[in-house]
This record gives structure tokens, sequence and C-alpha cells, in this order.
């Protein structure tokens, strides 16, 4: 399944952490876009979707959350919990967010501009969009 999880460099010193982030260099795409999300209400599950071309890298830069990941064939959950671990997820991929603690947020690099056509939210249309399913 297309998806990594990046350990990114922290440039730590007495005064604490900071990770830097650039586009075609830590980060293997263009950043078009960044959004985050947060106050997300307990037992909420966001996503839902997959995406025809984005590609992204979700980070949770406080608290934490869990993705599911599904190409059709194989599932993967995942836990992100560490301000320095990115989540790469390619597209073709169903996803969804969930498990969020009260205090998470959830950055979200992207590969391209918001655009609602890219998105696929029905599962059998996911499947069918990926050749899965006739
Ligand atoms: C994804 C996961 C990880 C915008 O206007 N611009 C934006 O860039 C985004 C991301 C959203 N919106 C609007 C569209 C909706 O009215 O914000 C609202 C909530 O978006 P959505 O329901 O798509 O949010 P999630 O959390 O289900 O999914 C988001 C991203 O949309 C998606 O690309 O992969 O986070």
């Amino acid at each position: 399944m297309n998806f990594k999880i990046i350990r990114f460099q922290e440039h730590g010193d007495p005064r604490g952490q900071l990770v830097a982030l650039e586009e075609n260099k830590e980060i293997p795409f263009k950043i078009k876009r960044v959004y985050f999300m947060y106050d997300t209400l307990k037992d909420v599950v966001r996503g839902h979707h997959a995406h025809k071309s984005l590609e992204q890298i979700l980070f949770c830069v406080h608290g934490s959350c869990r993705i599911h990941l599904d190409d059709g064939t194989e599932t993967a959950e995942i836990l992100l919990d560490k301000p320095y671990e990115g989540l790469y997820i390619a597209n073709n991929l169903w996803r969804e967010m969930y498990d969020f603690s009260e205090d998470a947020v959830l950055l979200v690099l992207a590969s391209e501009l918001y655009d609602e056509s890219d998105y696929i939210r029905d599962y059998d249309e996911f499947l069918k969009f990926i050749g899965k399913k006739k």
C-alpha cells in the first residue's frame, strides 16, 4: 500500500524542538496547500473518501489520532502521536481519521489546491475507480 511514516529531523537545543519542512526536500512534492483541524469532537470519524491524484502528508502536531487506510485489498491503522512524524498518503487510498484526543491538531500538507472533483466519497465508486470492482 502506498503510504509511509516519515520521521523528520528535530533541531533540538536547550530551548526546545523545531522541525523544518521544505517542498521537494523533506516533503516529496510541491506544497500547494496547508490545512489543519482541531477541536474535533470525541468519537468523530472524518475523511471517508479517497483522492484521484492528491498526495498529502499528515502530522498530528499536538495530541494524537489514528488513520485508517484502505487500497481496496489491504487496510492499515496508523497512530499519529509525535509532532516530528508525518504520514505520507499517495492518491487512490481510502482514508478515515478517528480516535482524536481532545487536544489533537492534525496538520496536512497537500500537493494540490482544493478541488472537490478530485474526491471520491463513495466506497463502491472508489473500488470501481481503482479497478477492484466491476
Ligand atoms: C483529506 C483529509 C485528511 C475547504 O474549503 N478547503 C480545503 O482545503 C479543505 C481540506 C476543506 N475545505 C472545506 C470543505 C468542507 O466544507 O472544509 C470542509 C470540511 O472538509 P472535509 O469534509 O473534506 O474534511 P475531512 O476532514 O473529511 O477531509 C480532509 C480533506 O478534505 C481531505 O482531502 O484527505 O482531510
